[in-house]
């Protein structure tokens, strides 16, 4: 029997071994968030129509996740929940809007409140910037709201280059305007709405131009690309025109294609730098696919139900890829993991403590994929319709969404149930009941989404 158990013992320790002997000491993290990219808009989940061999190779040479989610179901919150570790029963930010406190200011000529990080909301990149790294943040930020004082430069990062907020001809696919640091420059492309540069290729060139220079101590750079959010403007269509599509279905397909092409320049650079080796390559998108899409054939989201600003799976599930050093053979992770875990991943990357997080470091799945237990914790999210709070939480393969206003609890098994199908809440009783309590347990009221408050919407 005790030479069984050594046996057994042997056998665990010996995989793990010659992982861990790669271990990198603080390497360069490059973190790449697409902006609203469905679980089903990759070829390696299972995209027919949609070209991507750059992610593809990625997801070849590293570790794709089955099991991945974003911190919540829209941008602000999930970038809030990746950048601090909180899950968003705790964030300061749990909606794009809320219902009381942020700042107010205007979206689309609507007053609205937004949500901002305030000074005591540690970021990754704070922590990463005091041991050593210099911090880079290209593109979208978006937690800052209407917050002059919570620019990506002041939580956290050394340069930023990008878009914010507080200027509307900053956003989208054109934009007129863009940051460098705190100081507004116009894209003479683009002036008097023209269609000149792409945020995808602005974005891309100024990643690369990061990579390129010579660095004397570690890095972080987290580029956020705006592809393939609404508008569809993308800057050509021509790997799609000769098939049968709807135009807006070829429109998003080829922003899926540009930036899994700037990936591919990215991936391009790392490696002509010659850094791969002490480079951790990172690709994630902050929510689901949307219904403002309006696709036809292309299903962003795959076999899951629901879209972006839902609680079911095609809101928050998400494509989740990630090569340690130059990387090795393909492998797959099916275990349930989000954005707080990315947090406390990169932290530990990084050498630095992540006690008060809500998540965990992911490296031990990374050096021996589905080796941790999948039943130690549970993942949550909230979130704020018009009235009331709806919540979810994933416990292995088990699912509950509590849709609020007084509706009853869904319980799914997502082994079996991908797509969210049968509500198996009264056939297992005390499955519910376990999970109902992690929804108690996990949020904690804020003062910004007051739950009796019916007044404003955060969506
Ligand atoms: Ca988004």
């Amino acid at each position: 029997m005790t030479k069984l158990v050594n046996g057994f013992l042997l056998f665990l320790v010996i995989p793990v071994l010659p992982i861990r002997a790669q271990e990198i000491v603080k390497p360069n993290i490059v973190l790449i968030v697409a902006d609203d990219l469905g679980y089903g808009d990759l070829g390696s989940y299972g995209s027919q129509i949609i070209k991507t061999p750059h992610l593809d190779r990625l997801a070849a040479q590293g570790i794709r996740f089955t099991d991945a989610y974003a911190g919540a179901s829209v941008c602000s919150p999930a970038r809030g929940t990746l950048l601090t570790g909180k899950h968003t029963g705790h964030a300061r930010i749990r909606g794009n809007m809320t219902r009381q406190g942020g700042v107010a200011g205007f979206k689309d000529g609507v007053a609205v409140r937004r949500p901002s990080l305030l000074e005591t909301d540690t970021t990754f990149a704070s922590r990463l910037q005091k041991n050593g790294y210099r911090t880079f943040l290209v593109n979208k930020w978006h937690v800052e709201g209407f917050d002059e004082s919570a620019h990506p430069q002041k939580r956290g990062f050394d340069e930023f280059v990008g878009w914010l907020v507080k200027e509307p001809k900053s956003h989208n696919h054109y934009p007129e305007i863009r940051f460098n640091g705190y100081q507004p420059y116009a894209v003479a492309e683009n002036k008097g709405g023209r269609h000149g540069k792409h945020a995808t290729d602005m974005t891309t060139e100024e990643a690369v131009a990061i990579l390129q220079r010579k660095h004397d101590q570690p890095f972080l750079l987290m580029v956020t690309y705006n592809a393939p959010h609404v508008p569809l403007d993308a800057k050509s269509t021509a790997l799609y025109d000769s098939l049968d599509l709807p135009a807006q279905d070829k429109s998003y397909a080829a922003l899926v294609s540009h930036l899994d092409e700037s990936v591919g320049s990215i991936m391009q650079t790392i490696e002509d730098t010659g850094i791969a080796q002490q480079t951790v390559l990172i690709f994630i998108s902050d929510n689901g696919g949307s219904r403002e899409a309006r696709l036809v054939q292309i299903a962003q989201n795959g076999p899951l139900r629901g879209m972006k600003t839902d609680l079911y799976e095609g809101g928050i599930r998400v494509p989740f890829l990630v090569r340690y050093g130059s990387g090795a053979a393909a492998a797959t992770s099916s275990f349930p993991t989000y954005f707080p875990d990315l947090y406390a991943t990169i932290l530990s990357l990084g050498g630095v403590a992540h006690a008060a997080a809500d998540g965990v470091s992911l490296l031990p799945e990374i050096f021996t994929p589905n080796s941790q237990n999948r039943e130690s914790r549970y993942l949550y999210w909230e979130q704020y319709p018009k009235k009331g709070i709806q919540q979810a939480v994933r416990w292995g393969d088990w699912k509950l969404i509590s849709p609020g206003n007084d509706a009853a609890v869904e319980l799914y098994n997502l082994r079996n149930d991908i797509s969210e199908t049968t509500n198996l809440a009264e056939k297992h009783p005390d499955i519910t009941k376990k999970l109902q309590s992690f929804l108690h347990q996990a949020h904690v009221p804020s003062d910004w989404w007051p739950v009796s408050d019916n007044s404003n919407q955060s969506q």
